[in-house]
Order: structure tokens, then sequence, then C-alpha cells
């Protein structure tokens, strides 16, 4: 896997030594500026599939996920899914290396796209339980999956920014297993904030989740999400992406996705 991110532009030196150990000891990562030359191509995009997809957007993550832990409703949001499938525009979500240095970081070297996703919170909504993305607590180090949010709007203190507790992902304890409430603010939460353009890697194991957007205009985020390489996707790569959309990527991006 070393070789596959070395042809992808991963170095020893992609990210820097504090940034490991900041993702290490807090479980998240801001990178800034990342996007920003594609913002408005994501964003045009975007807004395009949810006009066409109209009432059916977002139906392949629940097809896949029927039955699974992942599969929670969440009224008042926008979704889209299977986004690999959806156009070029988005491949910069599962092949910037500095997202995947930081995604090798966590899991070891050892992973491949689970599913790539767009999530609005639409004015008024948004709000989710302090969850991790594993069907269980894991032992510090032992994680199975990392997610990264692209930031398609400022993510303010007003508009439904997401909330994590730095550090929780060393705990090995779900948020469910010993909060009351799981909707109720934690003491240690933040905010994730940040400017458009900007990534934000989380170690999924880290109590995070949605809060209300109190703005009137969506928050817009791209999920690119990863799993170690004998976890299910979220979305299997090899069902849902066409065979006309795997054409003429390259070998090494076809390993990441596992299609
Ligand atoms: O979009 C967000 O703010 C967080 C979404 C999230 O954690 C989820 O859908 O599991």
């Amino acid at each position: 896997m070393e070789d596959i991110l070395r042809s992808l532009g991963v170095t020893a030196n992609t990210l820097l030594e504090s940034e490991k150990s900041f993702l290490d000891q807090k479980g998240y990562l801001p990178l800034k500026g990342l996007f920003v030359d594609q913002l408005e191509q994501l964003r045009k995009r975007t807004q395009t599939l949810l006009t066409e997809e109209g009432d059916n957007a977002g139906w392949e993550l629940e097809a896949a996920s029927k039955g699974a832990v992942q599969n929670k409703k969440d009224e008042g949001t926008d979704r889209l899914s299977n986004l690999v499938d959806k156009g070029t525009a988005f491949s910069i979500c599962y092949t910037h290396p500095r997202v995947l240095a930081a995604i090798a970081h966590v899991l070891e070297y050892d992973f491949r796209l689970s599913s790539l996703n767009y999530r609005a919170s639409l004015p008024g909504h948004g709000l989710q339980p302090l969850h991790v993305d594993w069907k269980s607590a894991v032992d510090a180090g032992d994680y199975q999956v990392c997610n990264s949010i692209w930031l398609l709007d400022d993510f303010t203190g007003q508009n439904g920014a997401t909330r994590i507790v730095p550090g929780s992902h060393l705990w090995s304890r779900r948020p469910q297993d010993v909060l009351s409430d799981t909707l109720e603010d934690h003491a240690d939460q933040i905010p994730l904030l940040g400017k458009a353009g900007t990534v934000i890697i989380f170690n999924s194991h880290i109590w995070h989740g949605g809060t209300k957007n109190n703005s009137q205009s969506p928050r817009r985020a791209i999920h690119s999400y990863f799993c170690r390489r004998h976890q299910p996707q979220q979305t299997n790569q090899e069902e849902f992406v066409r065979p006309q959309s795997l054409r003429g990527m390259p070998e090494e991006v076809r390993y990441l996705l596992d299609a």
C-alpha cells in the first residue's frame, strides 16, 4: 500500500510530525485551503445532482446499509451518496495526498474508500446524537474507520458545524454506553470551525455529531470516509460504481476504491 500511496504523491513528509501527533492526541486534524480551487465546481455539481435525483437522492446509502449500524434517520438534511460514480469532480476527495497521508496514519496503511457522500443540514435541522461510526468500542490504536469532511461552506458557530469531543477516540467507549442523553451538549465538545475549502480529518471513533443549523442557509459538506481493507465498505464500490465511471481510472485509484 505504501507503493500505491507513493505513486499518488504521498511521502513520509506529506504530513508534518506535529500534524500527526495532533491527530493522534486530539483525534482530528484541519487541513486548511485544500480544495479552494475546486470549491465552485463541487458546489455546482452537488446542486445539479440534488435537483436531478430529487426524492431519490441518497438512495444508494440506504440500499447499502439496510440493517447496518449507520442506517439512521437524518431528518432535515439533504443527502447524496455514491459520489465516485457521479463525476470526476469528486476524485480529489479520494486522491488528495494530504488526506490520504492522514488516513494512512490512522489506519496504518491498510484502507480503502468506504463511501463518498454529501450531507447538508438545512436551516433549523441537523442535530445528531453524539456517536462513533463503528458498531462497538475499540482499544485505542485499533482504529477501523476514519473520515474526512470537505467543507463546501464555512463552518461557523451558527450553521451546524460538526461537534467533536477531542481525545474521545482514546477512551474505548461509545457515547451511548456512558451518557444518559447523547443529544445533549457534552462539557468537552468543540465545534469544528473552518473556512470553505478546508478538509477536516477525524478519526471516526471520536465522539462526534452534527449540530443544529441556526442560520438561513444549508451547511454543505462532503464526507470522504475510509475503512480498513478487510472491513465492509459503507457503499460497496464494486457494486455501485458503474464500469463507465471506472474506465480510465489509474490502477492505484481503483485499488483505493477496491473496485
Ligand atoms: O455532517 C456532519 O456534521 C456530521 C455527520 C455525521 O457525523 C454522520 O452523518 O454520521
